[in-house]
Protein backbone atom coordinates (compact mmCIF):
# COMPACT_ATOMS: atom_id res chain seq x y z
CA UNK A 1 0.00 0.00 0.00
CA UNK A 2 1.55 3.48 -1.10
CA UNK A 3 0.86 6.00 1.24
CA UNK A 4 0.03 8.11 -1.59
CA UNK A 5 -3.37 7.61 -1.30
CA UNK A 6 -4.37 9.15 2.14
CA UNK A 7 -3.04 12.67 0.55
CA UNK A 8 -4.69 12.25 -2.96
CA UNK A 9 -8.16 11.61 -0.99
CA UNK A 10 -7.65 14.81 0.87
CA UNK A 11 -6.71 17.02 -2.12
CA UNK A 12 -9.80 15.64 -3.30
CA UNK A 13 -12.07 16.67 -0.67
CA UNK A 14 -15.55 15.66 1.08
CA UNK A 15 -17.47 13.48 -1.49
CA UNK A 16 -19.98 15.45 -2.84
CA UNK A 17 -20.90 13.16 -6.20
CA UNK A 18 -21.60 9.43 -6.14
CA UNK A 19 -22.01 7.14 -9.01
CA UNK A 20 -24.10 4.12 -8.29
CA UNK A 21 -23.92 1.30 -11.02
CA UNK A 22 -27.45 -1.01 -11.18
CA UNK A 23 -30.37 0.68 -10.82
CA UNK A 24 -31.92 -1.97 -8.53
CA UNK A 25 -33.52 -2.72 -5.54
CA UNK A 26 -30.20 -2.56 -3.76
CA UNK A 27 -28.93 0.41 -6.51
CA UNK A 28 -31.84 2.83 -6.63
CA UNK A 29 -32.57 3.22 -2.59
CA UNK A 30 -29.07 3.88 -2.18
CA UNK A 31 -29.07 6.54 -4.99
CA UNK A 32 -31.98 8.21 -3.79
CA UNK A 33 -31.05 8.33 0.04
CA UNK A 34 -27.06 9.53 -1.19
CA UNK A 35 -29.12 12.53 -3.19
CA UNK A 36 -31.02 13.47 -0.44
CA UNK A 37 -27.60 12.93 2.32
CA UNK A 38 -26.43 17.08 3.73
CA UNK A 39 -23.39 17.80 1.38
CA UNK A 40 -23.86 15.78 -1.74
CA UNK A 41 -24.58 17.80 -4.45
CA UNK A 42 -25.10 15.19 -7.75
CA UNK A 43 -25.79 11.32 -7.95
CA UNK A 44 -25.95 9.57 -10.59
CA UNK A 45 -27.57 6.76 -11.42
CA UNK A 46 -25.71 4.18 -13.91
CA UNK A 47 -27.88 1.64 -15.98
CA UNK A 48 -27.17 -0.46 -19.01
CA UNK A 49 -29.25 0.24 -22.19
CA UNK A 50 -30.79 -3.14 -22.37
CA UNK A 51 -33.60 -4.86 -23.65
CA UNK A 52 -34.50 -6.07 -20.18
CA UNK A 53 -33.87 -2.88 -18.16
CA UNK A 54 -33.17 0.10 -20.30
CA UNK A 55 -36.98 1.14 -19.10
CA UNK A 56 -35.87 1.54 -16.07
CA UNK A 57 -33.30 5.00 -17.24
CA UNK A 58 -36.93 6.85 -18.35
CA UNK A 59 -38.95 5.69 -15.23
CA UNK A 60 -36.24 6.90 -12.86
CA UNK A 61 -35.76 10.40 -14.70
CA UNK A 62 -39.48 10.91 -14.49
CA UNK A 63 -39.33 10.52 -10.87
CA UNK A 64 -41.07 6.86 -11.11
CA UNK A 65 -40.05 3.90 -9.81
CA UNK A 66 -39.30 0.92 -11.30
CA UNK A 67 -39.57 -1.54 -8.87
CA UNK A 68 -42.62 -3.72 -7.65
CA UNK A 69 -44.37 -4.08 -4.80
CA UNK A 70 -44.57 -1.52 -1.99
CA UNK A 71 -41.27 -0.32 -1.05
CA UNK A 72 -42.13 2.85 2.00
CA UNK A 73 -40.59 6.33 1.46
CA UNK A 74 -39.10 5.27 -1.88
CA UNK A 75 -41.43 6.90 -4.50
CA UNK A 76 -41.50 10.28 -3.16
CA UNK A 77 -37.56 10.14 -2.45
CA UNK A 78 -37.12 9.72 -6.06
CA UNK A 79 -39.55 12.13 -7.08
CA UNK A 80 -37.87 14.65 -5.38
CA UNK A 81 -34.29 14.04 -6.19
CA UNK A 82 -35.17 13.92 -9.48
CA UNK A 83 -36.83 17.43 -9.02
CA UNK A 84 -34.39 18.85 -7.15
CA UNK A 85 -31.72 18.09 -9.96
CA UNK A 86 -29.07 16.00 -7.53
CA UNK A 87 -29.96 12.88 -9.22
CA UNK A 88 -30.41 11.19 -12.53
CA UNK A 89 -30.47 7.97 -14.39
CA UNK A 90 -27.85 7.63 -17.06
CA UNK A 91 -26.38 4.85 -19.94
CA UNK A 92 -23.43 7.35 -20.50
CA UNK A 93 -20.60 5.69 -18.38
CA UNK A 94 -17.88 8.52 -19.07
CA UNK A 95 -19.83 10.61 -16.69
CA UNK A 96 -18.36 7.99 -13.92
CA UNK A 97 -15.22 10.30 -13.96
CA UNK A 98 -17.68 13.64 -12.60
CA UNK A 99 -18.16 11.26 -9.49
CA UNK A 100 -15.57 10.84 -6.24
CA UNK A 101 -17.06 7.66 -5.58
CA UNK A 102 -18.53 4.86 -7.36
CA UNK A 103 -20.55 1.66 -5.93
CA UNK A 104 -22.27 -1.21 -7.93
CA UNK A 105 -24.60 -3.36 -6.93
CA UNK A 106 -24.99 -6.22 -9.54
CA UNK A 107 -26.46 -8.98 -8.77
CA UNK A 108 -24.62 -12.23 -8.75
CA UNK A 109 -27.11 -15.09 -9.40
CA UNK A 110 -26.36 -18.64 -10.33
CA UNK A 111 -25.89 -19.29 -13.95
CA UNK A 112 -26.55 -23.00 -13.48
CA UNK A 113 -27.99 -23.90 -9.81
CA UNK A 114 -26.09 -27.52 -10.83
CA UNK A 115 -22.93 -26.24 -10.96
CA UNK A 116 -23.39 -23.42 -8.05
CA UNK A 117 -21.02 -21.01 -9.93
CA UNK A 118 -21.91 -17.72 -9.70
CA UNK A 119 -22.41 -15.68 -12.55
CA UNK A 120 -20.08 -12.94 -12.21
CA UNK A 121 -20.50 -11.42 -15.84
CA UNK A 122 -22.69 -9.18 -15.60
CA UNK A 123 -21.13 -7.55 -11.95
CA UNK A 124 -17.54 -7.79 -13.79
CA UNK A 125 -18.55 -5.83 -17.01
CA UNK A 126 -19.55 -3.01 -14.86
CA UNK A 127 -16.74 -2.81 -13.09
CA UNK A 128 -14.72 -2.76 -16.44
CA UNK A 129 -17.08 -0.12 -17.44
CA UNK A 130 -16.38 1.90 -14.35
CA UNK A 131 -12.24 1.16 -14.62
CA UNK A 132 -12.41 2.85 -18.18
CA UNK A 133 -13.36 5.73 -16.77
CA UNK A 134 -11.68 5.66 -13.52
CA UNK A 135 -9.84 9.12 -12.31
CA UNK A 136 -7.39 9.43 -9.64
CA UNK A 137 -8.52 10.09 -6.22
CA UNK A 138 -12.03 8.36 -6.46
CA UNK A 139 -13.31 5.58 -4.79
CA UNK A 140 -15.16 2.31 -5.90
CA UNK A 141 -17.25 0.28 -3.33
CA UNK A 142 -18.74 -3.30 -4.09
CA UNK A 143 -22.17 -3.68 -2.65
CA UNK A 144 -23.08 -7.19 -4.64
CA UNK A 145 -22.18 -10.80 -2.30
CA UNK A 146 -19.29 -12.00 -3.84
CA UNK A 147 -17.03 -14.65 -3.11
CA UNK A 148 -14.60 -13.61 -0.18
CA UNK A 149 -11.53 -12.44 -2.38
CA UNK A 150 -13.35 -10.69 -5.64
CA UNK A 151 -12.17 -7.44 -4.15
CA UNK A 152 -8.72 -7.50 -3.46
CA UNK A 153 -8.53 -10.06 -6.78
CA UNK A 154 -10.01 -9.89 -9.99
CA UNK A 155 -12.08 -7.08 -8.84
CA UNK A 156 -9.13 -4.81 -8.22
CA UNK A 157 -7.55 -6.50 -11.36
CA UNK A 158 -10.17 -5.69 -13.75
CA UNK A 159 -10.03 -1.78 -12.52
CA UNK A 160 -5.99 -2.03 -12.69
CA UNK A 161 -6.05 -3.33 -15.87
CA UNK A 162 -9.11 -0.59 -17.31
CA UNK A 163 -7.96 2.51 -15.96
CA UNK A 164 -3.91 1.67 -15.93
CA UNK A 165 -4.07 3.11 -12.45
CA UNK A 166 -3.32 1.68 -9.41
CA UNK A 167 -5.53 0.67 -6.30
CA UNK A 168 -4.29 1.76 -2.98
CA UNK A 169 -2.10 4.43 -4.58
CA UNK A 170 -4.12 5.68 -7.29
CA UNK A 171 -7.45 5.24 -5.73
CA UNK A 172 -9.55 3.67 -3.07
CA UNK A 173 -11.23 0.60 -3.41
CA UNK A 174 -13.61 -1.35 -0.74
CA UNK A 175 -16.70 -4.03 -0.33
CA UNK A 176 -19.69 -2.88 1.58
CA UNK A 177 -22.10 -5.46 1.27
CA UNK A 178 -25.85 -4.51 0.95
CA UNK A 179 -28.58 -6.09 3.51
CA UNK A 180 -31.58 -4.90 2.30
CA UNK A 181 -34.70 -6.73 2.49
CA UNK A 182 -37.29 -6.56 -0.41
CA UNK A 183 -40.51 -4.30 1.49
CA UNK A 184 -37.93 -2.30 3.82
CA UNK A 185 -35.47 -1.51 1.34
CA UNK A 186 -34.73 2.70 2.48
CA UNK A 187 -35.33 1.87 6.30
CA UNK A 188 -32.35 -1.07 6.07
CA UNK A 189 -30.17 1.38 4.04
CA UNK A 190 -30.36 4.21 6.93
CA UNK A 191 -31.26 1.98 9.99
CA UNK A 192 -28.95 -1.49 9.32
CA UNK A 193 -25.06 -1.39 10.40
CA UNK A 194 -23.09 -1.32 7.82
CA UNK A 195 -20.13 -3.20 7.45
CA UNK A 196 -17.27 -1.09 5.26
CA UNK A 197 -13.79 -2.98 4.27
CA UNK A 198 -11.67 -1.49 2.36
CA UNK A 199 -7.91 -3.19 0.67
CA UNK A 200 -6.28 -0.94 3.15
CA UNK A 201 -7.22 1.88 6.03
CA UNK A 202 -7.52 5.20 3.59
CA UNK A 203 -9.79 3.02 1.56
CA UNK A 204 -11.61 1.79 4.57
CA UNK A 205 -12.04 5.15 5.99
CA UNK A 206 -13.12 6.88 2.37
CA UNK A 207 -15.99 4.15 2.35
CA UNK A 208 -16.56 4.63 5.94
CA UNK A 209 -17.19 8.44 5.12
CA UNK A 210 -19.42 7.79 2.06
CA UNK A 211 -22.20 5.50 3.87
CA UNK A 212 -22.21 7.88 7.08
CA UNK A 213 -24.29 10.12 4.15
CA UNK A 214 -27.01 7.45 4.66
CA UNK A 215 -26.98 5.78 8.20
CA UNK A 216 -28.96 7.34 10.76
CA UNK A 217 -29.08 5.00 13.73
CA UNK A 218 -26.92 2.03 11.72
CA UNK A 219 -23.61 2.53 12.65
CA UNK A 220 -20.58 1.92 10.49
CA UNK A 221 -18.15 -1.86 11.00
CA UNK A 222 -15.30 -1.20 9.64
CA UNK A 223 -12.53 -3.99 8.55
CA UNK A 224 -10.60 -5.29 5.88
CA UNK A 225 -12.41 -5.91 2.56
CA UNK A 226 -12.17 -10.29 2.49
CA UNK A 227 -13.59 -9.78 6.22
CA UNK A 228 -16.32 -7.72 4.82
CA UNK A 229 -17.20 -10.51 1.74
CA UNK A 230 -16.41 -13.33 4.71
CA UNK A 231 -19.23 -11.44 7.42
CA UNK A 232 -22.05 -10.96 4.05
CA UNK A 233 -21.99 -14.66 3.31
CA UNK A 234 -21.28 -15.93 6.59
CA UNK A 235 -24.68 -14.20 7.69
CA UNK A 236 -26.51 -16.13 5.50
CA UNK A 237 -24.56 -19.25 5.63
CA UNK A 238 -25.13 -19.50 9.59
CA UNK A 239 -29.10 -18.17 9.32
CA UNK A 240 -29.38 -21.68 6.94
CA UNK A 241 -27.42 -23.63 9.29
CA UNK A 242 -29.64 -22.54 12.06
CA UNK A 243 -32.82 -23.04 9.85
CA UNK A 244 -31.55 -26.75 8.80
CA UNK A 245 -31.45 -27.41 12.29
CA UNK A 246 -34.68 -27.01 13.43
CA UNK A 247 -35.63 -28.50 10.21
CA UNK A 248 -33.95 -31.91 11.12
CA UNK A 249 -35.38 -31.05 14.78
CA UNK A 250 -38.67 -31.44 13.36
CA UNK A 251 -37.91 -34.89 11.44
CA UNK A 252 -36.91 -36.14 14.48
CA UNK A 253 -39.88 -35.30 16.54
CA UNK A 254 -42.16 -36.63 13.49
CA UNK A 255 -40.03 -39.80 13.97
CA UNK A 256 -40.15 -40.25 17.71
CA UNK A 257 -43.94 -38.49 17.68
CA UNK A 258 -43.71 -35.59 19.39
CA UNK A 259 -44.69 -31.64 18.52
CA UNK A 260 -41.47 -30.14 17.02
CA UNK A 261 -43.50 -26.81 18.32
CA UNK A 262 -43.36 -27.63 21.98
CA UNK A 263 -39.92 -28.92 22.17
CA UNK A 264 -39.13 -25.34 20.29
CA UNK A 265 -41.19 -23.34 23.09
CA UNK A 266 -39.56 -25.53 25.61
CA UNK A 267 -35.65 -25.08 24.51
CA UNK A 268 -36.47 -21.17 24.00
CA UNK A 269 -37.43 -21.01 27.12
CA UNK A 270 -33.82 -21.27 27.95
CA UNK A 271 -32.45 -17.40 28.16
CA UNK A 272 -30.48 -15.32 29.50
CA UNK A 273 -26.80 -14.64 29.54
CA UNK A 274 -24.82 -16.42 26.92
CA UNK A 275 -27.67 -19.68 27.28
CA UNK A 276 -29.89 -18.67 24.80
CA UNK A 277 -30.67 -20.67 22.12
CA UNK A 278 -31.55 -18.93 18.69
CA UNK A 279 -34.34 -21.98 17.52
CA UNK A 280 -35.71 -20.48 13.78
CA UNK A 281 -38.59 -22.40 12.41
CA UNK A 282 -39.07 -25.26 10.50
CA UNK A 283 -41.11 -25.98 7.22
CA UNK A 284 -41.18 -26.82 3.80
CA UNK A 285 -37.79 -25.59 2.52
CA UNK A 286 -35.51 -22.46 1.86
CA UNK A 287 -35.96 -20.67 -0.91
CA UNK A 288 -35.19 -16.80 -1.98
CA UNK A 289 -31.41 -15.69 -3.71
CA UNK A 290 -29.76 -15.29 -0.59
CA UNK A 291 -29.30 -17.78 1.77
CA UNK A 292 -29.74 -20.36 -1.21
CA UNK A 293 -26.59 -19.43 -2.37
CA UNK A 294 -24.25 -17.53 -0.21
CA UNK A 295 -23.35 -20.47 1.64
CA UNK A 296 -21.76 -21.98 -1.38
CA UNK A 297 -19.80 -18.67 -2.01
CA UNK A 298 -18.52 -18.96 1.68
CA UNK A 299 -17.10 -22.65 1.04
CA UNK A 300 -15.89 -21.10 -2.61
CA UNK A 301 -13.31 -18.44 -0.76
CA UNK A 302 -12.15 -21.07 2.21
CA UNK A 303 -11.13 -23.37 -0.76
CA UNK A 304 -9.37 -21.01 -2.84
CA UNK A 305 -8.24 -18.21 -0.80
CA UNK A 306 -7.51 -21.07 2.07
CA UNK A 307 -6.20 -23.48 -0.52
CA UNK A 308 -3.23 -25.23 0.86
CA UNK A 309 -3.89 -23.74 4.55
CA UNK A 310 -7.31 -25.08 5.41
CA UNK A 311 -7.22 -27.49 7.90
CA UNK A 312 -10.66 -29.26 8.33
CA UNK A 313 -10.67 -32.85 8.13
CA UNK A 314 -10.96 -34.53 5.01
CA UNK A 315 -13.38 -37.39 5.26
CA UNK A 316 -16.06 -34.49 6.59
CA UNK A 317 -18.51 -32.84 4.54
CA UNK A 318 -18.66 -28.98 5.38
CA UNK A 319 -21.07 -28.59 7.85
CA UNK A 320 -22.55 -25.27 6.00
CA UNK A 321 -22.95 -28.30 3.25
CA UNK A 322 -24.56 -30.71 5.11
CA UNK A 323 -27.26 -27.96 6.24
CA UNK A 324 -28.21 -26.60 2.89
CA UNK A 325 -28.73 -30.62 1.88
CA UNK A 326 -30.84 -30.57 4.98
CA UNK A 327 -32.90 -27.67 3.57
CA UNK A 328 -32.93 -28.67 0.03
CA UNK A 329 -34.28 -32.13 1.23
CA UNK A 330 -37.40 -31.14 2.63
CA UNK A 331 -39.74 -30.03 -0.05
CA UNK A 332 -39.26 -34.24 -1.04
CA UNK A 333 -40.14 -34.72 2.82
CA UNK A 334 -43.33 -32.83 1.52
CA UNK A 335 -44.06 -35.07 -1.03
CA UNK A 336 -43.69 -38.03 1.12
CA UNK A 337 -45.97 -36.70 3.87
CA UNK A 338 -48.23 -36.13 0.79
CA UNK A 339 -48.17 -40.09 -0.23
CA UNK A 340 -48.08 -41.01 3.36
CA UNK A 341 -51.34 -39.35 3.98
CA UNK A 342 -53.04 -40.07 0.98
CA UNK A 343 -52.04 -44.26 1.19
CA UNK A 344 -53.90 -43.89 4.49
CA UNK A 345 -57.10 -44.26 2.40
CA UNK A 346 -55.21 -46.53 -0.48
CA UNK A 347 -54.82 -43.76 -2.78
CA UNK A 348 -51.53 -43.09 -4.28
CA UNK A 349 -49.78 -40.05 -5.98
CA UNK A 350 -50.05 -41.78 -9.07
CA UNK A 351 -53.69 -40.35 -10.59
CA UNK A 352 -54.20 -38.06 -7.60
CA UNK A 353 -55.20 -34.10 -7.70
CA UNK A 354 -52.81 -31.81 -5.61
CA UNK A 355 -53.53 -28.36 -4.68
CA UNK A 356 -50.21 -26.56 -3.91
CA UNK A 357 -51.11 -23.57 -1.91
CA UNK A 358 -48.14 -21.19 -2.15
CA UNK A 359 -45.70 -20.21 -4.74
CA UNK A 360 -43.81 -17.57 -3.18
CA UNK A 361 -40.15 -18.28 -1.10
CA UNK A 362 -41.65 -16.23 1.38
CA UNK A 363 -44.93 -15.27 3.48
CA UNK A 364 -46.89 -12.40 1.85
CA UNK A 365 -45.13 -11.27 -0.73
CA UNK A 366 -44.58 -11.75 -4.64
CA UNK A 367 -41.33 -12.47 -4.70
CA UNK A 368 -40.39 -16.56 -6.21
CA UNK A 369 -36.63 -16.80 -6.54
CA UNK A 370 -36.09 -20.59 -6.07
CA UNK A 371 -39.43 -21.14 -4.59
CA UNK A 372 -39.16 -24.88 -2.57
CA UNK A 373 -42.15 -25.66 -4.16
CA UNK A 374 -40.42 -25.56 -7.19
CA UNK A 375 -38.82 -29.19 -6.42
CA UNK A 376 -41.81 -30.17 -4.46
CA UNK A 377 -44.25 -30.25 -7.83
CA UNK A 378 -41.41 -31.67 -10.30
CA UNK A 379 -41.39 -34.94 -7.71
CA UNK A 380 -45.19 -34.83 -7.68
CA UNK A 381 -46.06 -34.70 -10.75
CA UNK A 382 -42.89 -37.42 -11.90
CA UNK A 383 -44.53 -40.09 -9.68
CA UNK A 384 -47.96 -39.44 -11.93
CA UNK A 385 -49.66 -36.24 -9.67
CA UNK A 386 -51.79 -33.83 -11.38
CA UNK A 387 -50.92 -30.34 -9.53
CA UNK A 388 -52.73 -26.97 -9.46
CA UNK A 389 -51.01 -24.05 -8.20
CA UNK A 390 -52.66 -21.11 -6.15
CA UNK A 391 -50.85 -17.89 -5.06
CA UNK A 392 -51.97 -14.97 -3.97
CA UNK A 393 -49.26 -12.28 -4.37
CA UNK A 394 -47.09 -14.34 -7.75
CA UNK A 395 -48.88 -13.42 -10.74
CA UNK A 396 -46.63 -16.03 -13.12
CA UNK A 397 -43.49 -18.06 -13.44
CA UNK A 398 -42.28 -19.67 -16.24
CA UNK A 399 -44.22 -23.17 -16.89
CA UNK A 400 -45.83 -23.16 -13.95
CA UNK A 401 -49.69 -21.76 -14.34
CA UNK A 402 -50.76 -20.23 -11.39
CA UNK A 403 -54.52 -19.70 -10.12
CA UNK A 404 -55.70 -16.94 -8.06
CA UNK A 405 -58.73 -19.08 -7.29
CA UNK A 406 -58.47 -20.87 -3.89
CA UNK A 407 -62.02 -22.51 -3.95
CA UNK A 408 -61.07 -23.71 -7.55
CA UNK A 409 -57.89 -25.34 -6.73
CA UNK A 410 -59.41 -27.30 -3.93
CA UNK A 411 -62.37 -28.51 -6.48
CA UNK A 412 -61.22 -32.60 -6.66
CA UNK A 413 -58.28 -32.05 -4.28
CA UNK A 414 -57.55 -35.47 -2.39
CA UNK A 415 -54.54 -33.55 -1.47
CA UNK A 416 -54.00 -29.68 -0.30
CA UNK A 417 -50.29 -29.19 0.22
CA UNK A 418 -49.63 -25.65 2.14
CA UNK A 419 -45.94 -24.16 0.87
CA UNK A 420 -46.04 -20.53 1.86
CA UNK A 421 -47.21 -18.60 4.82
CA UNK A 422 -49.34 -16.25 2.99
CA UNK A 423 -52.05 -15.23 5.64
CA UNK A 424 -54.64 -15.96 3.53
CA UNK A 425 -53.73 -19.83 4.15
CA UNK A 426 -54.55 -19.03 8.01
CA UNK A 427 -58.50 -19.33 7.75
CA UNK A 428 -58.76 -22.25 6.06
CA UNK A 429 -62.56 -23.61 6.71
CA UNK A 430 -62.13 -27.50 7.34
CA UNK A 431 -65.77 -28.45 6.18
CA UNK A 432 -66.15 -26.05 3.02
CA UNK A 433 -62.71 -26.92 1.88
CA UNK A 434 -63.31 -30.84 2.49
CA UNK A 435 -66.89 -30.47 0.89
CA UNK A 436 -64.95 -28.36 -2.38
CA UNK A 437 -62.56 -31.28 -2.54
CA UNK A 438 -65.51 -33.58 -2.72
CA UNK A 439 -63.67 -36.59 -0.70
CA UNK A 440 -64.53 -38.06 2.19
CA UNK A 441 -61.02 -38.16 3.31
CA UNK A 442 -58.82 -35.10 1.99
CA UNK A 443 -55.53 -35.25 3.06
CA UNK A 444 -53.68 -31.65 4.35
CA UNK A 445 -50.05 -30.95 4.23
CA UNK A 446 -49.04 -28.04 6.69
CA UNK A 447 -45.74 -26.97 5.53
CA UNK A 448 -45.56 -23.44 7.59
CA UNK A 449 -47.80 -25.03 11.02
CA UNK A 450 -50.39 -22.42 9.23
CA UNK A 451 -53.85 -24.89 10.28
CA UNK A 452 -55.28 -26.37 13.20
CA UNK A 453 -54.67 -29.90 13.18
CA UNK A 454 -57.66 -30.93 14.91
CA UNK A 455 -59.80 -28.40 13.32
CA UNK A 456 -59.29 -30.63 10.22
CA UNK A 457 -58.70 -34.06 11.92
CA UNK A 458 -62.31 -33.88 13.84
CA UNK A 459 -64.24 -33.33 10.14
CA UNK A 460 -62.60 -35.90 8.09
CA UNK A 461 -59.12 -34.86 7.30
CA UNK A 462 -56.29 -36.79 6.82
CA UNK A 463 -53.53 -34.23 8.93
CA UNK A 464 -49.83 -34.05 7.77
CA UNK A 465 -47.42 -31.49 9.38
CA UNK A 466 -43.94 -30.74 9.52
CA UNK A 467 -42.59 -31.73 12.98
CA UNK A 468 -46.16 -32.70 14.02
CA UNK A 469 -45.13 -36.39 15.59
CA UNK A 470 -47.89 -35.84 18.16
CA UNK A 471 -50.41 -35.60 15.16
CA UNK A 472 -49.50 -37.04 11.78
CA UNK A 473 -50.90 -40.77 12.60
CA UNK A 474 -54.18 -39.90 14.13
CA UNK A 475 -56.97 -41.88 14.00
CA UNK A 476 -59.09 -41.02 10.99
CA UNK A 477 -62.66 -39.76 11.82
CA UNK A 478 -64.67 -42.07 9.94
CA UNK A 479 -67.75 -39.83 9.02
CA UNK A 480 -70.81 -40.03 7.16
CA UNK A 481 -71.49 -37.50 4.30
CA UNK A 482 -74.75 -36.53 6.51
CA UNK A 483 -71.90 -34.24 9.04
CA UNK A 484 -70.32 -33.18 6.27
N1 LIG B 1 -37.21 -19.81 6.53
C1 LIG B 1 -37.51 -20.94 7.30
N2 LIG B 1 -37.44 -20.84 8.65
C2 LIG B 1 -37.08 -19.67 9.26
C3 LIG B 1 -36.78 -18.54 8.47
C4 LIG B 1 -36.86 -18.63 7.10
O1 LIG B 1 -37.85 -22.01 6.77
O2 LIG B 1 -37.05 -19.64 10.50
C5 LIG B 1 -37.27 -19.93 5.07
C6 LIG B 1 -38.28 -18.98 4.45
O3 LIG B 1 -39.53 -19.61 4.31
C7 LIG B 1 -37.65 -18.71 3.09
C8 LIG B 1 -36.15 -18.82 3.34
O4 LIG B 1 -36.00 -19.53 4.56
O5 LIG B 1 -38.05 -19.68 2.15
C9 LIG B 1 -35.41 -17.49 3.42
O6 LIG B 1 -36.09 -16.72 4.36
P1 LIG B 1 -35.39 -15.37 4.98
O7 LIG B 1 -36.30 -14.87 6.05
O8 LIG B 1 -33.99 -15.64 5.32
O9 LIG B 1 -35.52 -14.30 3.78
P2 LIG B 1 -34.41 -13.86 2.75
O10 LIG B 1 -33.90 -15.00 1.95
O11 LIG B 1 -34.97 -12.69 2.03
O12 LIG B 1 -33.19 -13.38 3.68
C10 LIG B 1 -32.91 -12.02 3.81
C11 LIG B 1 -31.44 -11.91 4.11
N3 LIG B 1 -31.12 -10.50 4.07
C12 LIG B 1 -30.10 -10.11 3.25
O13 LIG B 1 -29.43 -10.89 2.60
C13 LIG B 1 -29.84 -8.66 3.23
C14 LIG B 1 -31.14 -12.45 5.50
O14 LIG B 1 -29.79 -12.12 5.84
C15 LIG B 1 -32.05 -11.83 6.52
O15 LIG B 1 -31.78 -12.42 7.78
C16 LIG B 1 -33.49 -12.13 6.14
O16 LIG B 1 -33.73 -11.50 4.85
C17 LIG B 1 -34.46 -11.50 7.18
O17 LIG B 1 -34.11 -11.59 8.37
O18 LIG B 1 -35.50 -10.99 6.74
Amino acid sequence: MSSSLAPLLAERGPIRSVGVVGMGYVGIPAAVLFAHSPGMERVLGFQRDSPSSGFKIGMLNRGESPLKGEEPELESLIAEAVRSGRFACTPDFSRVGECDAVTLAIQTPFADPSDLLPDFGPLFDGIRKVGEHLERGMLVVLESTVTPGTTVGPARELLEEASGLRAGTDFALAHAPERVMVGRLVRNIREHDRIVGGIDPPSTERAAELYRHVLTTGRIIPMTATAAEVTKTAENTLRDLQIAAVNQLALYCEAMGVNVYDVRDGVDSLKGEGITRAVLWPGAGVGGHCLTKDTYHLERGAHTLGKDILDFPDDLMSLYVVARRINEFMPSHMARLTSDGLARTGRRLDGARIALLGWAFIGNSDDARNPPAEPFRDLVIASGAEVRVHDPHVHSYPGVPISRDLDGVFEGADAVVIFTSHDEYRSLDPVRTRHLSGHEHPVIVDGRNMVDPDAFIGVGWIYKGIGRGDRNEHPVAWLDRRTS
